[in-house]
């Protein structure tokens, strides 16, 4: 695989039908509270874990409230996320992180719309990667995740960058420079390109 940019990355990547049966965005349910929980989960942990960890969170009817989050014990909490390993500790984030989110911006909807990478950042366990994942699937903001699958490949390709904002900054330039051609395929929506293409990036380092 030869390539210049992040642009020619992702036409590459394309020919090869990585998001076969995936949601439209990649990640399940974008757009609501769960991608908060699944982005502090999968820290450290196989996917295949969070989602077995999710199940045992969502009420009857599938849903899963920041409210009932945010009133759980730890224990109680750890005992519903161990499939994700490190479960006291991500128990106590958890709670703190949906604790946070109503005392500073009153319900999910009004975080979606308001919160900054800044905010997130301040929030304990909350690093680069889970901090731009929560903004690119949780709230639709134009940012591109990148991660270790996203390191490893670039790497393997002759890029190598000094730090996470880097590495992310290579990645959107490329798609923003070339967006004219783009835009009509990702119907005019920067942030699907960016979710489609660290879901590829992903699939594509864990499945060849
Ligand atoms: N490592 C991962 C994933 N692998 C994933 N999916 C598959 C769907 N998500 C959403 C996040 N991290």
């Amino acid at each position: 695989m030869e390539f210049n940019n992040s642009y020619e990355l992702l036409i590459e990547l394309r020919k090869k039908d990585l998001l076969k049966s995936k949601p439209k965005y990649w990640w399940p349910n974008v757009g609501t509270f769960e991608v908060v929980i699944g982005a502090i989960l999968t820290q450290n942990t196989k996917w295949k874990n969070v989602e077995k960890a999710i199940e045992k969170l969502k009420t009857e009817n599938g849903e899963l409230k920041i409210e009932e989050i945010a009133s759980f014990k730890p224990s109680f909490l750890a005992e519903l996320i161990k499939p994700a390993g490190f479960y006291n500790q991500k128990a106590k984030r958890l709670i703190v992180l949906s604790k946070n989110i109503l005392r500073d911006f009153g319900d999910f909807e009004s975080f979606k719309e308001n919160v900054t990478r800044k905010w997130l950042l301040e929030q304990k366990g909350v690093g680069f990667e889970t901090a731009d994942s929560i903004l690119c699937y949780g709230c639709s903001r134009e940012v591109m995740v990148v991660d270790a699958y996203t390191r490893r490949l670039l790497k393997k390709r002759g890029y190598e960058f000094d730090s996470y904002n880097e590495m992310r900054e290579w990645c959107e330039r490329g798609i923003e420079e070339n967006w004219d051609k783009l835009a009509i395929i990702y119907e005019n929506d920067l942030n699907l390109c960016f979710a489609r293409f660290h879901g590829k990036i992903v699939e594509f380092m864990k499945n060849g």
